[in-house]
């Protein structure tokens, strides 16, 4: 087996190298190996000072997240902390510096391991961070106690609480850094452990209380991040845990705090948020191996591209390509609306610019990777196009074969349709492997999830290429199939279907909202209508009648094709499910949906009663595993995982309850399955259960097969 740990002398300094690809997670033997690594060195009389380092692209990506799902109860999680602890300790009492040099990321407890050290220096692409909170746990080798020692309580809440990563300029400014090498890392830290050996300093970072000195500054900064949290975190209790013992080692000193934040860790590593956490981590994770597209499939190099239609989503599209450098032609049928969606894109540039977070100079870079056009002219030179045009398929269908004809022959042609089928596409173009759909959500250029929707005939070149580019444009590809709404929004169709019914059966627009976003969704379903824009479901609908075809089985309401007719889509037109004062995105209840509800719910023969929060939440989640269950058994998605990853990045499904698929794990498939046989009973044969859900029940099994 290779050896986790090396240790090595060089200039009178120990180098204690981890080397355990591919990130030099802590995984057993790695912590112990850095442990016999410091004590060799202090025992080492040939030795001066030590450094910490890590071979390959990266220091310590934190603790191996595969490990915490062999804890089987809080005792061995409580006894497994304190040993480690113990052991940083001993590293931080080591008589000569330790010196941790860091490039790649250090992030969680490869932070932690870093705060042990005496000092850190690291490159300028360094990044360091405390993503603990994002696997719904906490930092638990203490990180909520050296943290705020190093930099003070307000940035250590920052960063255990959001869990992003900074980069190495900032972490020198906060302390947690103390030089930047600009040259060769291990060179620069053995000759910064060299001049602390010299002047004989070793700080240990458990000892430093000057930046936590100041109680009222420190209990300001806790109190305001409870509060901001309160808002934010949609349920998610592991944030407020880091703060709780980021607090007790304020308030009791550096040991109290240690023990609070053991006892924490152990509670949060086996809660179900943790779990369904940790799952989606390796379900994205998962979500870029696609059954039968091998490994070293060859990808085309993409250096230009293309999107034809500048609306919202073409212009968000086009802006994703330009953020990763990457020129982009972006084409309009005519000038004004070319101007129009160019104008678009300034205006979020100027936006992101106004809220610090680009630089003007960074704007006008971007935007001159954006090359206005009006033909198709020079689309012979780029490597994809992405088709944006308005969601109607005789239309994409000419702009496809328009593409087979201006495009060099190994092109990616891409369609960001968000419902029609891919395989028409295809054959419009002539050249079916290379054409493949690229779903974005809206906003495009903010929502992170790419439904990457592979046709009949995509190459798999075409599909492992359009994967490799989602990383390049920072989106999360997820492999689907084709079929009318593909993974996201034909599943989307059964959870709206519920919500409409639920309205005509007698609960409330905002009752609604509000027990979705109190279940951690950024947004209810009606709201979310307002923000998208009730038109783009109607002209689907409409689209969807002309072929016989409906969007979801069972009764469609009414009521959303009546706003549409009243001219009310949305924020957009300041009425839509609910009001808007004007220049305000603050929802305001009409008592006209009430009306409308009544008389669809006359209109079907319903006397409508209210209708209690339980049955709203549980009919809506039911209606969404049955659907996924049917998408799985269809392959439409590969993995349940998959469509976990979907909901989390497309709609913001609360992260914390693992996506629809893991809620109904966790509800139990057979409670599942007796929920839709119960709704199938009392609401109609539309609530027939998935084949899937059936078997799975049956079985005693889950979706996720654990
Ligand atoms: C922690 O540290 C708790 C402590 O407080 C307590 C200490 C006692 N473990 O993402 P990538 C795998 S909690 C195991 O595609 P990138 C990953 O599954 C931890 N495996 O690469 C993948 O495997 P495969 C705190 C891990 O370059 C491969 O590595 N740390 C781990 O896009 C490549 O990953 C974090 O939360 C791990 N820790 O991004 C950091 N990390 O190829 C989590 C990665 O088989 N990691 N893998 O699919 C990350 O954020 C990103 O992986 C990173 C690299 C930024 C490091």
């Amino acid at each position: 087996m290779p050896e986790l740990v090396r240790y090595t002398v060089q200039d009178d300094v120990a180098i204690v190298t981890i080397d355990n690809p591919p990130v030099n997670a802590l995984s057993p033997g790695v912590p112990e190996g850095i442990d016999a690594g410091v004590a060799r060195a202090a025992a080492d009389r040939a030795v001066k000072a030590v450094v910490l380092i890590g071979a390959g692209s990266t220091f310590i990506a934190g603790a191996d997240i595969k490990v915490f799902g062999t804890i089987p109860n809080r005792d061995v999680s409580v006894d497994r902390s304190h040993r480690v602890h113990a052991l940083l300790r001993r590293i931080e009492d080591c008589p000569k510096p330790v010196v941790c040099a860091i490039h790649g990321t250090a992030l969680g407890g490869g932070l932690e391991f870093a705060m042990a050290c005496h000092y850190r220096v690291a490159v300028p692409g360094a990044k360091v961070g405390q993503p603990e909170v994002l696997l719904g746990i906490i930092p638990g080798a203490g990180g909520t106690q050296r943290l705020p020692r190093l930099c003070g309580v307000a940035t250590a809440v920052e960063l255990c609480t959001l869990g992003q990563h900074i980069g190495a300029k900032r972490a020198l400014a906060e302390g947690i850094v103390d030089h930047i090498v600009e040259g060769d890392l291990l060179a620069g830290a053995i000759a910064f452990a060299l001049a602390k050996a010299a002047a004989g300093e070793v700080r240990k970072v458990r000892e430093q209380e000057a930046k936590i000195a100041d109680y009222g500054v420190a209990a300001a900064a806790i109190e305001a991040a409870r509060a901001s949290l309160k808002k934010t975190a949609r349920g998610a209790h592991a944030p407020f845990a880091a703060i709780d013992a980021i607090a007790a080692g304020v308030q009791g000193g550096f040991d109290a705090g240690s023990a609070r934040e053991i006892e924490i860790f152990a509670d949060c590593v086996l809660s179900a948020e943790s779990r369904n956490l940790i799952r989606l981590f390796f379900a994205e994770r998962e979500a870029a191996k696609v059954p039968g597209v091998p490994k070293e499939t060859a990808t085309l190099e993409i250096r230009t591209a293309a999107v034809v239609g500048a609306g919202t989503m073409g212009g968000g599209i086009a802006m994703n390509y330009a953020n990763a450098g990457i020129p982009v032609l972006l084409k309009e049928s005519d000038q004004a609306a070319l101007d129009r969606g160019l104008a678009t894109i300034r205006k979020n540039y100027d936006n992101s610019a106004a809220k610090g977070k680009m630089t003007p100079e960074q704007v006008e870079r971007v935007m001159s990777l954006i090359h206005p056009a009006l033909t198709y002219e020079g689309f012979d030179q780029v490597d994809i196009v992405v088709e944006a045009v308005f969601e109607n398929l005789d239309l994409k269908k000419s702009v496809f074969a328009d593409l087979g004809r201006v495009t060099k022959p190994d092109c990616i042609l891409a369609s960001n349709t968000s419902t029609l089928d891919i395989d028409q596409f295809a054959h419009s173009s002539g050249r079916p492997a290379s054409v493949i759909g690229h779903h974005f959500f809206s906003p495009a250029n903010v929502m992170k999830l790419m439904e990457i929707v592979r046709g009949r005939e995509s190459s798999n070149q075409t599909i492992a290429t359009s994967l490799k580019l989602s990383k390049k444009l920072n989106k999360v590809g997820v492999v689907v199939g084709n079929c009318f709404g593909f993974v996201a929004n034909r599943m989307l169709a059964y959870y709206m279907r519920e919500a409409y019914l639920l309205l005509e059966e007698g609960a409330s627009v905002p009752q609604i909202d509000k027990v979705m976003t109190g279940f951690g969704m950024p947004v209810g379903p009606f709201g979310m209508q307002d923000i998208a824009g009730i038109d783009v479901g109607a002209r689907i609908r409409q689209y969807l009648r002309t072929i016989g075809a409906t969007r979801a089985e069972g009764p469609e309401s009414p009521v959303p094709d009546w706003l549409y007719e009243m001219g009310r889509y949305g924020q957009k037109t300041g009425a839509g499910w609910y009001r808007y004062e004007a220049g305000s995105r603050t929802p305001i209840p009409d008592p006209l949906i009430e009306e409308l509800a009544l008389k669809a719910a006359a209109e079907r023969g319903i006397d409508r009663q209210p209708v209690a929060d339980d049955e709203i939440l549980s009919r809506i989640m039911v209606a969404l595993a049955n659907e996924g269950a049917n998408v799985l058994e269809e392959h439409i998605a590969i993995r349940a995982g998959d469509i976990d990853v979907i909901y989390a990045y497309g709609f913001g499904y609360p992260r914390h309850r693992g996506g629809p698929m893991a809620y109904a794990d966790s509800l139990g498939l057979t409670q599942v399955l007796a929920k839709v046989s119960e709704y199938r009973a009392r609401l109609g044969d539309h609530w027939r259960p998935a084949p899937l859900l059936d078997r799975l029940a049956a079985e005693g099994n889950s979706f996720y097969g654990e």
